[in-house]
């Protein structure tokens, strides 16, 4: 039997409003594990992660928000995935926000490199997180999980140690862009990341910006980690979110990409971030994430129960 471990993050202290620390708790209530074990995986909640004590954090960068509270999720966090990494079952992040991938993209990343096999990242996000606290308008701390996993200069001492290994932006797809600040913008198309804004989607579909880069993990027998925010959907149907952007993708678009990875089988890690329980609408975000999460480990639409919004 496949093997699933879910993993609770609630943390909030990433995003620029609260509330994603209830994200756990609404993927339990909306059922993630039960709909994984209906699909015969054998799921392994281990219940929530609890941030690593952080005394030593430098003190020079007064603008990053929480910074020590971020850094002891990221020490954690990290710590788990590189852990998790090594055993024959698929982790699934439960967030909070996105700056849990700090610690979780930098954990596979450093794991796939004992391995010595590539780690490929797909972001499906409305914004590239790729800012640094030089370039971060805001200091919310979930806007730089990519370029801190890159190894890009400037950042504190957030894992308490170098990276063990950093991910290559060759190896980094980005899809749903349509919020990225200027600083980052300059960083990303230099980085040589694959990067695929709204307009790319419309004109040539899902379908044929994913394939390239699912050939490419299969190719070189690659890793892939999936991170996985929830205002990468339009906010029409996906409104629990703290930074809605309009113009997000479709149900189908976003079901037809989870239907693709699994007709891959190249998933090796997931997150679920950025759910904000406090601004959903009767729990629906929270079923619609799960939904995806269901299509994305074999269930397919044409299956599923159709009931009426
Ligand atoms: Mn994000």
């Amino acid at each position: 039997m496949k093997q699933i471990t879910l993993l609770g993050v609630p943390m909030e202290e990433g995003a620029g409003r609260r509330g994603c620390v209830m994200g756990p708790a609404a993927y339990r209530t909306a059922g993630l594990r039960e709909e994984l074990c209906a699909l015969e995986y054998d799921v392994d909640d281990l219940g929530d992660v609890t941030p690593s004590p952080v005394t030593d954090i430098a003190t020079g960068h007064t603008h990053l928000k929480y910074l020590p509270d971020v850094a002891g999720w990221t020490r954690a966090l990290h710590a788990h995935a590189h852990t998790l990494a090594q055993k024959d079952s698929i982790p699934i992040y439960m967030g909070g926000d996105h700056a849990l991938s700090l610690g979780t993209v930098t954990g596979h990343v450093a794991a796939a490199a004992d391995l010595g096999r590539p780690q490929y990242v797909l972001w499906l996000d409305a914004h590239s997180d790729f800012n640094t606290p030089q370039t971060s308008p805001s200091g919310n701390m979930h806007g730089m999980p990519l370029a801190f996993a890159c190894g890009l200069p400037g950042f504190p001492d957030l894992l308490g140690k170098p990276l063990p290994a950093t991910l290559d932006p060759k190896k980094l797809c980005l899809l749903g862009l349509r919020s990225v600040d200027g600083g980052e913008r300059a960083l990303l198309q230099a980085s040589g990341a694959r990067a695929h804004d709204m307009r790319a989607i419309d004109e040539r579909g899902v379908a044929a910006l994913l394939s390239p880069f699912l050939d490419a993990v299969a190719r070189t027998n690659g890793l892939l980690h999936v991170s996985l925010d929830v205002d990468f959907i339009e906010p029409d149907i996906a409104p629990a979110v703290g930074t809605t952007v309009p113009g997000g993708a479709t149900f189908r678009e976003a079901h037809l990409i989870m239907e693709m990875l699994h007709d891959s089988s190249l998933l090796t890690s997931l997150d679920l971030v950025e759910l904000n329980p406090f601004l959903d609408d009767r729990g629906r975000t929270a079923r619609l994430m799960v939904d995806l999460t269901a299509s994305l480990f074999g269930r397919r639409v044409l299956d599923r129960f159709t009931s009426s919004y």
